[in-house]
């Protein structure tokens, strides 16, 4: 199921890449997550407000570098951006290694197809990924030799690990565990829906997601009129 899931998505978002830049992107390899980001990016006429993100200098800079704080990552994948952003936040200075968990289709923008490896040749083409993650998904982390894999659980370790940045929970028990109850939601349901309106080729289901994502969209924004933080809540 999450297969198709997954197709479905890249499917579309590559319609929406060419919706938006009036251009359909075929070029196949030189296999450079950074080379394709750019191109889509460069290509499309976004809004003049709209700000450069830094992403792919931190990529660069990250990748650069050897450091016994390894994350296995893909720039695309939101749960690696998860501890992405928790390693930024907390000022570490960490490796960037870009894993590419699917096969490779030179006839697909950068070659990617969402076609999940077979773990076995994950292994054999990243065998520390592997060792890191043994699920062979993005992400992990190696951290001197301890292992961690899965978003949220990476990113709770990545917190505890190295207390010399910000702390990224709240302190109260209560707190905590909203935290966690809504980082969950957003995995379990807002993502779920969002998909499953993705990848239908029926109007009507399609629409019956979209309502379930807004739905699942409000209930989630309604959490930060709780608290003083806005946006931060969590
Ligand atoms: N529950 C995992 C999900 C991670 C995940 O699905 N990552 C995708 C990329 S976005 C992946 O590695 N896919 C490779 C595969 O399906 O084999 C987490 O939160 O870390």
């Amino acid at each position: 199921g999450s297969e198709v899931l997954v197709e479905g998505s890249d499917r579309c978002e590559r319609k929406i890449f060419r919706f938006l830049s009036g251009h359909n992107f075929t070029t196949p390899t030189p296999f450079s997550s950074r080379a394709l980001m750019s191109e889509y990016t460069k290509k499309i006429n976004w809004p003049a407000e709209w700000k450069d993100a830094a992403g792919e200098e931190t990529i660069a800079k990250r990748s650069a570098v050897e450091s016994p704080i390894k994350l296995y990552t893909s720039w695309f994948c939101p749960f690696a951006q998860r501890a992405w952003i928790a390693l930024e936040e907390k000022n570490i200075d960490y490796q960037w290694i870009e894993i590419n968990p699917y096969e490779i289709d030179e006839k697909e923008p950068g070659g990617y197809t969402k076609k999940a490896l077979p773990l076995p040749e994950k292994k054999k083409r990243f065998p520390g990924f592997v060792e890191t993650s043994p699920s062979g998904l993005v992400p992990g982390i190696d951290n001197n030799g301890e292992k961690v894999w899965d978003s949220l659980i990476v990113v709770e370790y990545i917190n505890d690990a190295f207390k010399e940045g910000p702390e990224l929970m709240p302190s109260d028990p209560l707190s905590k565990s909203r935290v966690r109850y809504w980082s969950g939601y957003v995995t379990d349901v807002v993502q779920k829906n969002y998909y499953a309106m993705l990848i239908s080729q029926d109007a009507e289901v399609q629409e019956n997601f979209r309502q379930k994502f807004f739905d699942s969209c409000r209930i989630f924004s309604r959490q930060m009129a709780n608290t003083d933080e806005g946006a931060y809540f969590l």
